[in-house]
């Protein structure tokens, strides 16, 4: 199958919530030799945007969007681990990842994750619907040099000010680099609520993470 054909099936078996489909087509992009990465930005991700769009505009509805989510992760598992082979090994630096409490969006997170986990951080990955003492309290256990907040909804990004100001009222504020990221987060809330750096994707997490730890890319 051509490049441009499997890309454009992934894209449809996220949009149409099919797992097994897109697990399937996740396993044919890898024999075919795709890049992992490209499947996973030019094919899953355009799937699950198409899924965002049809449902902010009322053609889609919650179970659409579960299905779609369904259908992405099931294609990730294939994904990921190929992301992960002949990656430095050598541990960069130490992440606490986690979304923020309230928000259920894993698989943007999980991307971040595994992106970080392949350029040699040791990831600590909290899950989802995570409060703010639960970041401090890991903070603390793993020494972590960064720790990365994921909000995916409006409601839910003001959690990563109130994780901010756990971690000055803990006194560790200081000791560990913050980075914020999510759909709805900009440049300019980073800078609002204090944090050290926002990315817009998984890749540039990693850029961001090895600046914030001075370490060379
Ligand atoms: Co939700 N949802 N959802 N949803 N959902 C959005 C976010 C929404 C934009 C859809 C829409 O209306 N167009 C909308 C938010 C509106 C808003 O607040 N402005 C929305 C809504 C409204 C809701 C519910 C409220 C719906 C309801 O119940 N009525 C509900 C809320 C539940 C909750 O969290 N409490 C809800 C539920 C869900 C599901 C659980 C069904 C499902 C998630 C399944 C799962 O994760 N297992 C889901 C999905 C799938 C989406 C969309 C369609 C896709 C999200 C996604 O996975 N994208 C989403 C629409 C959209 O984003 N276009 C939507 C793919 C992923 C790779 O991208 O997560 O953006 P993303 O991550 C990127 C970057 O943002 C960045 O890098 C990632 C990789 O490139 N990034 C970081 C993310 N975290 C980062 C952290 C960093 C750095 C970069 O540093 C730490």
């Amino acid at each position: 199958m051509k490049e441009s054909e499997i890309l454009s099936k992934l894209a449809k078996s996220v949009e149409e919530g099919e797992p097994e489909d897109a697990a399937a087509l996740a396993q044919q992009a890898l024999d075919e030799g795709l890049d992992p990465l490209m499947a996973i930005n030019k094919g899953l991700t355009p799937g699950i945007t198409r899924v965002g769009d049809s449902f902010s505009r009322g053609d889609a509805y919650l179970p659409d969007l579960i299905l779609g989510g369904e259908a992405m992760k099931s294609a990730l598992a294939i994904l990921e681990p190929a992301l992960m082979e002949n990656q430095e090994r050598e541990v960069t630096g130490r992440v606490v990842l986690g979304t923020v409490k309230g928000d259920l969006h894993e698989i943007g997170k999980t991307l971040v994750g595994t992106m970080l986990t392949a350029n040699g951080f040791l990831v600590t990955d909290l899950g989802i619907d995570q409060k703010a003492a639960d970041f401090v309290a890991a903070v603390k256990e793993t020494g972590a040099d960064i720790v990365g907040m994921s909000a995916l909804l409006t409601t839910t990004m003001r959690e990563q000010q109130t994780i901010i100001d756990a971690l000055k009222e803990e006194g560790i504020r200081d000791q560990v680099k913050v980075m914020v990221g999510g759909a709805p987060v900009t440049q300019s809330w980073a800078e609002q609520i204090g944090a050290d750096g926002y990315a817009e994707d998984a890749i540039s997490a990693v850029d961001l993470a090895y600046r914030l730890i001075d370490a060379p890319a």
